[in-house]
């Protein structure tokens, strides 16, 4: 209740047996006072003495949802009502936001008043206790997934991303443990103006079914960090222990130098992606290719454009060539995903061509790095190749 004095209680702002859902964020009077009468359940009344109210002793916290008008007590409800496309603003909290956040899926934007204010950022804090993450992307968001100008504290990790790449904004990370970020293999979040107060962690995925890292600084041996399908370093290559993009890379001669390894995975089995980095090459040249089946990333014996022959098992099947030349000594990540339904060519991180081809032909046998599935002469890779990952689903680089 409230009221001009204290003798005269008038403004009554709620009689219900719950909480009130709504937030006052205006006071009824110039001067207002404020108390408390409850009922229980044997008809006893309890009052509180009234107290005065000051205006700068308070500051509303505001959660709203600007397409609709809504108002909320928490960010959790907002984000549960809220549709894709919405945009929920929060007030700087007159203290922290105690809660653990999850986006379920939703494409809508997360924001304090003005995220590029560093005074607004550091004043609206989301704080996730003693448990779980801050912040959860939980699986589906994209790059139209905004979380933009908060700090976040506490929790056991700040941020948590898997299966979805949201775009994270003027954001202070940081957490009561050690990890800051944490994202499952190929879903890295995107992260632009941010201060991050922990580690960004990597987790294992258990669809990566191969990652050849090629870290190692001698032998034959090409440990395999995903399952242990471990390959065979044929020719002599050479390591290249500081010479990676990642760490370090395997150098190829392009006259006999290759990687042989056991089955990983049939192509026809349905979704799959395979990706890789390379610096080098040449028109022709293989990057990977399945033994008993085709060469699944090479460059386009012309013009070196990155090209793939993995293609449906009818007649219908046809290769599938990008624009993007790979052999121009740069590093580039390539990879190839199928959905199971649609093909598509990635050079950096970026679509370089994709169509519809159901029904990929198949093969049980091994894979080759660094040369084509028949041995041909001029398909002997020259230069250098690095982290090469395969996925038994569709992956978004
Ligand atoms: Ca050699
Ligand atoms: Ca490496």
């Amino acid at each position: 209740m409230f009221g001009p004095d204290p003798y005269h209680m008038i403004y009554l702002f709620s009689d219900t047996p719950f909480p009130p859902s709504e937030s006052v964020i205006a006071f009824p009077f110039e001067q207002t006072w404020w108390t408390v009468k409850a009922y229980d359940q044997y008809g006893s009344t309890i009052y509180a003495d009234p107290l005065q109210i000051y205006a700068e002793n308070v500051r509303a916290q505001i959660i709203e949802n600007l397409i609709t008008g809504q108002r909320y007590a928490s960010i959790q409800q907002a984000i549960n009502d809220a549709h894709p496309g919405d945009e929920i603003v929060v007030g700087p909290g007159a203290c922290q936001y105690l809660e653990n956040i999850n986006f379920k899926g939703k494409n809508l934007t997360l924001r304090s008043v003005d995220p590029n204010d560093p005074a607004v950022v550091a004043a609206t804090v989301i704080d996730g206790g003693h448990r779980g993450s801050v912040v959860s992307f939980s699986g589906g968001e994209e790059g139209n997934c905004v979380l933009d100008g908060f700090t976040l504290t506490g929790g056991i990790v700040g941020i948590s991303s898997r299966d979805a790449y949201p775009t994270i904004r003027n954001c202070t990370i940081g957490s009561a443990g050690t990890i800051a970020i944490q994202f499952w293999h190929g879903y890295e979040p995107t992260i632009i103006d941010c201060t991050i107060l922990g580690l960004v962690k990597e987790q294992d995925d258990p669809r990566l079914v191969a990652d050849w890292r090629l870290d190692e600084k001698e032998g034959i041996v090409a440990h395999d960090s995903a399952k242990g399908n471990d390959g065979t370093v044929q020719g002599g290559a050479a390591w290249q222990p500081e010479g990676g993009m990642i760490d370090g890379a395997l150098q190829l001669d392009g006259i006999d130098d290759y990687v042989s390894t056991e089955f990983v995975l049939n192509p026809a089995d349905g979704a799959f992606s395979v990706f890789a980095w390379l610096k080098g090459g040449a028109p022709g040249q293989v990057i990977i290719s399945q033994q008993a089946g085709v060469n699944w990333l090479m460059a386009d014996p012309s013009e070196g454009k990155l090209m793939t022959e993995l293609k449906s098992a009818g007649r219908t099947g046809t290769p599938l060539l990008s624009q993007a030349i790979i052999t121009d000594g740069e590093w580039h990540r390539i990879g190839f995903v199928s959905d199971g339904a649609n093909r598509a060519l990635y050079v950096d991180g970026v679509v370089a061509a994709q169509d519809t081809q159901t029904g990929l032909k198949g093969s049980g046998g091994g894979l080759y790095i660094g040369v084509g599935e028949n041995y041909a002469a001029g398909t002997f890779f020259s230069g250098m190749i690095d982290d090469v990952r395969i996925y038994n689903r569709a992956v978004k680089p």
